[in-house]
């Protein structure tokens, strides 16, 4: 291997084993093996067939791939496509407007249904009155709501009429919902008085009317959602949703607009700096998302019931609640509230009372209830999944397998198990790639407990050494893209440079995700973490989701994060924050212990030179543990930003628990 920061993945390379999908399964899947030959053999064409099979043009693109100005893509050129008309009117025409789209289930307990044809009337409504206050095609609409289907309303209805939707996580403070709102220049606010969290009303409205209270900003009107009956300050900007949205004429038609023509921008960080305006197009984008929900999660529309935990803040609420379920005439989920409200079973009996076939969630979750015990959800019947996805980051082999032995294979209540265990999607993607890239496809792949393992048919991603040479397999090295693709980002939010300086400058002519990665010896991909997350120890290369992974098989722990701190003799040393999830017998030393166990697992250099017990993690809203704040601690500086934590309480108990 060559020097420098690429990861190893010793411990994962022990995982052996791999599960292939049951015959009966195979008979019935939806994507076919033929499609990856057919993709190879004619990427393009692929491309273009699943384009015109999968949505409804208004006017047909004449060119598949315009790369003339890289890397700046232009997909599916002269075509001009709706996608709120692809998410909605086109069921209805075509006879489905009976069928569910979504159903709501509140944090409280209260509940909507919406029909296809509900769905469709609520978002012309909406498109009407949104063109009622001034919005038009390309003006930016800023989006700061809770998990409610005005949410997904708001967006559909943008894209309707051609504006631009810009979604701000409700969870976001004043300050960030105010620079997102400035950077692009947004007309129009929707939010909602607020939400409902572990049983109490939840505010947002305030933060709208600090973002907006010092003058200079571009906003004319706020609408306001009324969810969860606060009391709430009123401004000259604000108007109710009720009273112009449900108001509003119901008859509203579509037109095409230009594939490329911008369908929402998504604002996420890098490591440091200003958050960056991911730009997403239409025609590439909804192909992407429609043909990857399909295939990835064996969709079968007409039965299925999917069921995606993501928050419509991030990228996976786009692309896999709002979009992809909806063009695909699909039936969903969508809760508004915590896992644990009023209590720790609360998904599993919402699988239970929808009969969720298909659950997509992250791996923070799965940890979390494997810390909370199984006994929950083996007291609900979880015998309607059949697709299990995981999605955010690497997923431990440990955490995989109890999602697939515990989840999968409940097969009621009264402890039966299923003889075929679900199949489980480990989906690598980005914000930028807009959606799936790597997973396994349930009725073609064996899959392996922590590995993503390929491209989806049309996807040539790699694994490249420092100088951008393709690794061989069983060697590690930096994840690239090798191909446009139809999904990508086309660029960050004014500022071009910057976007072909982030992607596009670190490897020649290839798409640099910023992901570590590793070909096994079937030439398998393993997410290793970004690439800022690899330590260097005495000149091994550690991988933290490596020491992670060891960690956490552990009985004694639930949850782990691992930093390098900077050490003046070894390059970095390894630390270990850990939550354990059983106290330990009496007189037992578990720092000990554990380094042990990560020292036989893996190596005596993987040892923790540290190991901290602490009750939480710091992470964001989207589950990712920011570990640049434990490399703070671990370091003993004082502790950075943390304004994206879910919950800023934890870096004080995690001092706290330091000083004991
Ligand atoms: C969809 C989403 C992107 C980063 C990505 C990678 C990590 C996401 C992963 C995964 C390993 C997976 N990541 N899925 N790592 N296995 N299945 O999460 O988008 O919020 O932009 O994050 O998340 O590090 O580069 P985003």
């Amino acid at each position: 291997m060559s020097e420098t920061h690429i990861p190893t993945l010793d411990n994962l390379s022990h995982e052996t084993r791999s599960f292939a999908p049951s015959a009966e399964f195979v008979a019935n899947a939806i994507a076919k093996p033929e499609q990856y030959e057919a993709a190879k053999a004619n990427r393009l064409g692929y491309w273009a067939d699943q384009a015109r099979n999968t949505l409804t043009w208004d006017t047909d693109f004449t060119e598949t791939l315009d790369w003339s100005e890289a890397p700046v893509a232009k997909w599916f050129v002269g075509g001009k496509v709706n996608a709120a008309y692809n998410a909605l009117d086109r069921h209805v025409e075509n006879g489905l407007g009976d069928r569910v789209a979504i159903h709501f289930e509140g944090e409280p307990g209260d509940t909507r249904s919406y029909t296809y044809a509900q769905l469709t009337e609520a978002v012309k409504q909406a498109a009407n009155a949104f063109e009622s206050l001034g919005v038009a095609k390309g003006d930016r609409v800023a989006v700061y709501l809770p998990m409610i289907p005005e949410a997904v309303i708001t967006m559909l209805a943008c894209a309707r009429i051609g504006a631009i939707h810009s979604v701000v996580f409700g969870g976001f403070s004043a300050d960030a919902l105010r620079s997102r709102v400035d950077d692009a220049e947004a007309k129009l606010v929707v939010t909602a008085d607020g939400t409902w969290r572990r049983g109490k009303p939840s505010s947002l409205k305030p933060a709208v009317d600090e973002a907006l209270a010092k003058e200079g900003h571009t906003v004319q009107n706020v609408l306001v959602v009324k969810r969860n009956g606060e009391d709430v300050a009123w401004t000259p900007l604000d108007k109710w949703w009720h009273e112009v949205v449900e108001t509003a004429s119901n008859e509203h038609t579509a037109v095409g607009h230009d594939s490329e023509h911008p369908l929402f921008v998504l604002y996420t960080s890098g490591t440091t700096g200003k958050p960056k305006g991911i730009v997403h197009t239409t025609g590439g984008y909804l192909t992407q998302t429609a043909v990857t929900h399909r295939d990835t999660f064996d969709l079968h529309p007409e039965s299925d019931v999917f069921w995606c935990t993501a928050d419509i803040g991030w990228v996976t609420g786009h692309s896999y609640v709002t979009y992809a379920p909806l063009v695909n005439g699909s039936t969903q989920v969508m809760y508004e509230g915590t896992p644990d409200s009023p209590h720790q079973g609360r998904w599993w009996e919402i699988v239970q009372k929808y009969g969720v076939t298909i659950l997509y969630t992250a791996p923070t979750a799965i940890r979390t209830f494997m810390k909370w015990g199984r006994s929950i959800p083996d007291s609900f019947d979880l015998s309607s999944l059949r697709v299990l996805g995981s999605v955010g980051e690497p997923i431990n082999p440990e955490a995989w397998m109890w999602y697939r032995d515990v989840i999968g294979t409940n097969n009621g209540k009264n402890g039966e198990r299923k003889e075929h265990p679900t199949p489980i999607v480990d989906t690598w993607w980005q914000t930028e790639t807009g959606a799936h890239m790597i997973a396994p496809l349930p009725g073609i792949t064996a899959t392996k407990p922590g590995s993503a393992q390929v491209a989806v048919p049309g996807i040539t991603v790699d694994v490249v050494d420092e100088l951008g040479h393709s690794v061989a397999d069983g060697e590690g090295g930096f994840l690239v893209i090798r191909d446009p693709w139809p999904a990508m980002l086309r660029g960050i939010w004014g500022d071009m440079d910057r976007y072909k300086d982030t992607y596009w400058s670190r490897f020649e002519g290839m798409y640099f995700a910023g992901d570590g990665a590793k070909k096994d010896e079937d030439g398998d991909i393993w997410l290793l973490g970004r690439v800022d997350d690899v330590m260097n120890v005495s000149g091994h290369r550690l991988s933290t989701t490596e020491i992670e992974s060891s960690l956490v098989a552990h009985p004694y722990v639930a949850e782990a994060a691992v930093v390098g701190a900077k050490d003046e003799t070894t390059g970095e040393a390894v630390v270990a924050f850990v939550i354990l999830q059983v106290e330990p017998p009496e007189g037992e030393d578990v720092v000990a212990t554990l380094r042990n166990h990560v020292g036989k697992d893996i190596g005596p250099i993987a040892k923790p030179r540290h190991i901290m017990v602490v009750p939480e993690l710091p992470k964001t809203r989207s589950g990712k543990i920011m570990r640049r704040l434990l490399k703070d601690v671990a370091e003993g500086r004082e502790v950075g930003d943390a304004t994206t934590l879910a919950d800023n309480t934890v870096m004080t108990q995690i001092a706290e628990s330091m000083r004991k």
